[in-house]
């Protein structure tokens, strides 16, 4: 609201009744006061405001209720491609294939001739055959098995020495390892006449400690006499076969003949 303004010429104040300002020509010292009118009529409405300012942000709702379902979207992108699978199992075979394409013609065959030579050399063969098994068994007198070949040594050696004598043929003195073996030694010992030979075990390393010459161990076969072996006189580190097939231990420096051993792979 506008308020009324006074205006006052200073020289002297007098009172005057209140409500009805009057101005006084003829006085010095007057004072003029301008006061407000009486309060004219009520004016028109005035014209409607501007919009006021927006209100502040109100509290989150409450959460609504599921909405419906929506419509079934588009295809989506093609996914990345998974990790390498585990290997299946193998097929069936498949169907026979068509047949191959003809060779080339072969060289004119001379069968006749190529049968002739084969026959010869079968022939020659078997006579080889026949000649080995004579020098094996009436000249040099060996026995064997299906991977050894043992000879009957008649020199008198003592233990050491006819080892060194068996090397030396390419073998060793012979080792029985089983039954068998054992078996065909006692025969060819006892064929030969003779009582006693030197084969190749031992315990020269380790006192009681028997071992075969190729330093393998002895495994569960094994024949040896009964009380054998006794390491008689302190001294009884070699072994040797009697003719029944048993063995005994004995001292090394004694001498007597030996069974040398020779691997089929190696002659
Ligand atoms: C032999 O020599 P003598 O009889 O004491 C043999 C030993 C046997 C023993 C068995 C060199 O000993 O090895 O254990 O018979 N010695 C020799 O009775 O043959
Ligand atoms: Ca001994
Ligand atoms: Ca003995």
């Amino acid at each position: 609201m506008k308020s009324g303004l006074a205006l006052i010429s200073l020289a002297f104040l007098s009172l005057v009744p209140s409500g009805h300002p009057q101005q006084t020509a003829d006085d010095a010292c007057s004072v003029q006061i301008l006061v407000p009118g009486l309060k004219g009529d009520t004016g028109e409405k005035g014209d409607k405001g501007a919009p006021g300012r927006p209100g502040r942000v109100g509290p989150t709702g409450e959460k609504g209720d599921v909405g419906d379902k929506g419509q079934k979207g588009t295809v989506g992108r093609h996914g990345k491609i998974g990790p390498i699978g585990a290997k299946g199992e193998k097929g069936d075979s498949g169907d026979i294939g068509p047949p191959g394409p003809s060779g080339e013609p072969g060289l004119p065959c001379e069968c006749s001739q190529l049968r002739k030579a084969i026959g010869e050399m079968d022939n020659q063969v078997s006579q080889l055959t026949t000649e080995l098994k004579f020098i094996k068994n009436a000249v040099a007198g060996v026995r064997e098995t299906d991977s050894k070949i043992y000879l009957l040594v008649k020199e008198e050696r003592t233990y050491v020495d006819a080892q060194l004598s068996c090397q030396g043929r390419g073998g060793t003195l012979a080792m029985p390892k089983d039954e068998a073996t054992n078996g065909l030694l006692a025969a060819y010992l006892a064929q030969a006449g003779l009582a006693r030979v030197f084969i190749g075990i031992n315990d020269l390393d380790r006192e009681g400690a028997f071992v075969y010459a190729d330093r393998s161990s002895m495994q569960t076969f094994n024949k040896w006499r009964g009380g054998e072996p006794n390491n008689a006189y302190d001294e009884e580190d070699c072994v040797e076969m009697v003719a029944s097939g048993g063995w005994n231990d004995v001292a090394c420096h004694i001498t007597m003949h030996f069974l040398c051993e020779f691997d089929k792979e190696h002659v």
